[in-house]
């Protein structure tokens, strides 16, 4: 694959850099890797090296540079022709849960911080949080219902590994320090997420990270 180089942010807390980076090992994509340490004073600098948005994951390309992760996954996708479910109708809605997670769930974000290597975590329970667990495990049931026997029938959402896959995995995380209640499917899909091999390689290089975001240490 063409000289590619995805910027991140540290494992163990930036959510929205484990969407593509594991979307691209899971995709048997070859990528170098630079991870700028969020949270510092020269972190505005450091990121304005890479992208317009000062913000990660970037991708780059010789010249081209792709910003925000949905649009780094969809530009993976084009280049692989891989990515999405292949029958139109489960990839409309690949996308579509794939777009609510992009622009939704803040309550979750906020409340439950991804910090990757953190267990036991407890935080008081209010409406709003639940309503965004209640409305993610309603999409995994929902998917796996309807989709999970497609393209050869795995363990994740669509049968075959999807970008939709990729951008819940930040949720699996979350739920797995925090301790969601979850129904026996959303059990059974967190721990096909966990068990992956790319995420346990992310998992290992977020332990071994020495920093710590104090304000996402939460509970
Ligand atoms: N919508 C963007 C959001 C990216 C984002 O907010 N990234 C955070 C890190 S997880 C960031 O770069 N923050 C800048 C900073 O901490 O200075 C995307 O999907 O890529």
């Amino acid at each position: 694959m063409p000289d590619l180089t995805l910027v991140i942010g540290n494992k163990n807390y930036s959510s929205w850099s484990l969407r593509p980076w594991i979307l691209m090992k899971r995709l048997g994509v070859e990528f170098r890797e630079i991870v700028v340490r969020l949270n510092q004073p020269e972190t505005r600098d450091e990121l304005e090296k890479y992208g317009p948005s000062g913000r990660v994951p970037v991708l780059r390309q010789g010249d081209l540079c792709v910003w925000d992760s949905l649009a780094i996954c969809e530009y993976i996708a084009e280049i692989t022709g891989r990515g999405w479910p292949k029958d139109a109708q489960a990839r409309a809605v690949a996308r579509s849960v794939s777009a609510e997670m992009h622009s939704g769930f803040a309550n979750l974000r906020s409340e439950w911080p991804m910090n990757a290597r953190a267990r036991n975590r407890h935080t008081a329970m209010t409406p709003s949080l639940e309503a965004d667990i209640d409305r993610v495990e309603e999409i995994w049931n929902d998917c796996r219902r309807r989709f999970g026997d497609r393209g050869g029938g795995g363990p994740w959402l669509f049968g075959e590994y999807s970008i939709a896959d990729a951008m819940y995995a930040p949720v699996v995380l979350r739920f797995n320090t925090y301790g969601a209640q979850l129904s026996e499917t959303a059990r059974w899909y967190m721990a096909a997420v966990i068990e992956d091999p790319a995420l346990q390689e992310w998992l290992q290089a977020a332990q071994n990270e020495p920093w710590t975001i104090q304000y996402s240490e939460v509970g």
